[in-house]
C-alpha cells in the first residue's frame, strides 16, 4: 500500500519539479506559434491541467515499466527524462528530433526509456498497451503498462475489447481514464452529442469484474496513492485496474497552423464563446494543479517560495533553451522522405 506520508522531501519536490516542466513546456508551445508562426507544422494538443494527473500517477513506476498515452502526448515522456529539446525539435519536424522530425507531436516515441510511441487514432494506443501487458505477461518480465486515454476514447470498441482481454487474462496493466471533461471540442454533459453514459466513468469497470476508482486528477498525491495501488496489484498478478482521473482541459483541443494564425486560434479555452462557458474555465484555473500543489509545498515547509521560484525559472529556461535548439537544428532533406516507411 503506497502512502503520501511515505513520500520524502525530495520526492515532493520532484513531483512539483516534473508538473512545472510539463507545463513550461506547454505554456513554450503555445507561445511559439504566435512568436514564429508557420515554423511548427502539423497538429499539437497540449496537456495543461494534466499535470498531477500525470506525475502523480508515473511517481509510482518502476524504471522498467511501459508508458503508453493518446496523442496528447508531451507531459509523459518530459517525467520520464527524455530531453525536451528533443521533443521539442520533432514538434519543429527537424532532424534532431526524437524521431528525426517524421513523428511530430501527435507521434513521439522514445523506446530506450520504454515510451514506445504514441497514436492519433482514438482508442488505438488502449490496444497497443494491452499488447505490450501481454509481451511483459508472456516473457515473465515482471513490468506494468501505464496507459492513458481520454474520456472520449472509452466510448470506443476498442477500449472494451482491450479490458475484457486484460481482465480474462490478469494483464499487467492499469488503465487510466483521463476524464478531462472534453472531447476534442465537445463537453462531456451534451447529451444531444450522444456524449458519455455513466458517471463516475470509473463504474465501467464493474462491467469486467475489476477494480474502479475515480480520483481527483489535480492531487498528485491521491493520484499517486490510487495509482499505486493498482500499479502493485497489477505487478503481483492480480490483474488490471480502471482508474478513472478527473481533471480539466485548460487548453484548446489543438493548435493547427495556419500563416498568419487565425485571432481565434488562441482562446483561453474553446468552450467560451462555443458554449458560453467562461465560468467553468475561471473555475478550473482558480484551481489549478500547480498552483495549488505549491501552495501545500510552501505551507507544510517542503519547500521554500525562493527555492519554488528557482524550479519555475529553471524549466522556463529549459524550454527556452528547448526552443532555440529546434530552431537551429535543420529540417530533413527532400531525399529522406521515404525513410522509415515500412508497409
Ligand atoms: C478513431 C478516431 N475517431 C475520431 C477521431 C477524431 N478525434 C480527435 S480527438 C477526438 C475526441 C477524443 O476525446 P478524448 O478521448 O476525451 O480526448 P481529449 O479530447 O480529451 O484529448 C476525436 C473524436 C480520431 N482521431 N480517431
Ligand atoms: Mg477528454
Amino acid at each position: 500500500m503506497r502512502k503520501k506520508e511515505d513520500l520524502g522531501k525530495d520526492r515532493l519536490i520532484w513531483i512539483y519539479t516534473q508538473m512545472v516542466r510539463i507545463r513550461e513546456f506547454e505554456e513554450r508551445v503555445k507561445r511559439t506559434f504566435l512568436e514564429h508562426p508557420g515554423a511548427m507544422r502539423g497538429h499539437t494538443h497540449l496537456g495543461d491541467g494534466a499535470e498531477a494527473s500525470i506525475v502523480g500517477a508515473l511517481a509510482t513506476r518502476n524504471e522498467t515499466d511501459f508508458v503508453m498515452p493518446s496523442y496528447r502526448c508531451h507531459g509523459y515522456p518530459i517525467v520520464l527524462g527524455t530531453p525536451p529539446r528533443n521533443m521539442m525539435a520533432e514538434l519543429y519536424g527537424r532532424k534532431d528530433g526524437l524521431c528525426k522530425g517524421f513523428g511530430g507531436s501527435m507521434h513521439l516515441a522514445d523506446p530506450a526509456r520504454y515510451f514506445p510511441g504514441t497514436s492519433g487514432i482514438i482508442a488505438a494506443a488502449i490496444a497497443h498497451a494491452t499488447g505490450a501487458a501481454l509481451t511483459a505477461q508472456v516473457k515473465n518480465t515482471g513490468q506494468v503498462v501505464y496507459c492513458f486515454f481520454g474520456d472520449g476514447a472509452a466510448k470506443q470498441g476498442g477500449f472494451f475489447e482491450s479490458v475484457n482481454m486484460a481482465a480474462c487474462w490478469k494483464l499487467p496493466i492499469v488503465y487510466v481514464l483521463e476524464n478531462n471533461e472534453y472531447q476534442a471540442y465537445t463537453h462531456i454533459s451534451l447529451e444531444d452529442a450522444n456524449c458519455m453514459a455513466g458517471d463516475p466513468l470509473s463504474k465501467k469497470a464493474a462491467a469486467f469484474s475489476i477494480p474502479g476508482v475515480t480520483v481527483d486528477g489535480t492531487d498528485p498525491l491521491k493520484v499517486y496513492e490510487v495509482v499505486g495501488e493498482a500499479v502493485d496489484r497489477a505487478r503481483s498478478g492480480q490483474g488490471p485496474s480502471l482508474i478513472e482521473s478527473r481533471f480539466y482541459r485548460l487548453s484548446a483541443h489543438g493548435n493547427a497552423i495556419t500563416v498568419p494564425p487565425a485571432p481565434t486560434q488562441f482562446p483561453e479555452h474553446e468552450a467560451i464563446g462555443v458554449y458560453g462557458n467562461k465560468a467553468e474555465f475561471q473555475a478550473a484555473k482558480a484551481n489549478d494543479p500547480i498552483q495549488r500543489f505549491r501552495s501545500e509545498l510552501i505551507k507544510n515547509g517542503v519547500l521554500s517560495e525562493a527555492e519554488a521560484s528557482r524550479i519555475e525559472q529553471a524549466a522556463r529556461s529549459e524550454m527556452d533553451e528547448a526552443v532555440q535548439f529546434a530552431l537551429a537544428s535543420p529540417l530533413p532533406s527532400p531525399e529522406e522522405a521515404t525513410n522509415y516507411v515500412y508497409a
